[in-house]
């Protein structure tokens, strides 16, 4: 029986990395993460350093090529979270290809353009949006010095996220309130992976096939 393949998706200081590392412990699974690994430090690949300078404001891409940049860091991430789902195995993920979406249409590129590089990757047996209003991920603490981190720039990532929810096939899509105590969102979060049905192949589907 392959392992599961759990995405948590939401907005900057949603929760997600407090979520993942939670969730992970909970179902023995590996704690991933887009762009590059856990933590900031691991962008390690030629690609992951790329979008880490990028980020950082210390370069400068087109829109469309740094989006290529974040789903081909996913693209050279596939083989290794295939082989460890079949060997059994359960993934938690930190972002995925709806951040890929939501981050680049935010900044003006059509929706069908932004999805279409990460067709056929590995599809999360399920994707935890963790929702939480842009006010309230603000007042988690300023935001930094990263690219993307102001209060307009979550507005339009936040209902970039809205259009991905009703694009998602039933099931694989679940929304927790994030604005809850950390404890009661990771039990949401963790009951919401054990209510999910066991795999029913061992070879997973492919992402955005339909
Ligand atoms: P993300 O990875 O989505 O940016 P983090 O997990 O890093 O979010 O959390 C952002 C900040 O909010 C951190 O300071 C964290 O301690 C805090 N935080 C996380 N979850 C909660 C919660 N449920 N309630 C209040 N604060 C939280
Ligand atoms: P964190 O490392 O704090 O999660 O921030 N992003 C991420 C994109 O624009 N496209 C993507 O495909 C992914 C995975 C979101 C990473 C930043 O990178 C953005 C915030
Ligand atoms: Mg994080």
């Amino acid at each position: 029986m392959r392992g599961l393949f759990v995405v948590v998706e939401g907005l900057d200081r949603a929760g997600k990395s407090t979520q993942v590392s939670r969730l992970a412990s909970a179902l023995d699974a590996k704690a991933i993460k887009f762009p590059g690994n856990i933590p900031r430090e691991d962008r390690t690949t030629a690609i992951g350093k790329m979008i880490d300078s990028y980020l950082v404001q210390q370069s400068e891409l087109d829109d469309r090529a740094i989006h290529l940049l974040f789903s081909a860091n996913r693209w050279e991430a596939r083989q290794g979270i295939v082989t460890c789902l079949e060997s059994g195995k359960n993934i938690v993920c930190d972002r995925y290809a709806f951040s890929g979406i939501a981050y680049s249409c935010a900044k003006g590129l059509s929706y069908q353009w932004c999805k279409a590089p990460d067709v056929g990757l590995p599809e999360p047996d399920v994707t935890i949006f963790l929702d939480l209003s842009v006010e309230e991920a603000s007042r988690r603490g300023g935001y930094g010095e990263e690219r993307y981190e102001s209060v307009s720039m979550q507005s339009k990532v936040r209902e970039a996220f809205a259009q991905i929810r009703k694009d998602m096939p039933q099931g694989k899509w679940v929304v927790v309130d994030a604005g809850k105590s950390v404890d009661e969102v990771a039990a949401e979060c963790e009951s919401v992976v054990r209510s999910l049905a066991k795999p029913s192949s061992a070879s997973l589907a492919p992402l955005f096939a339909q």
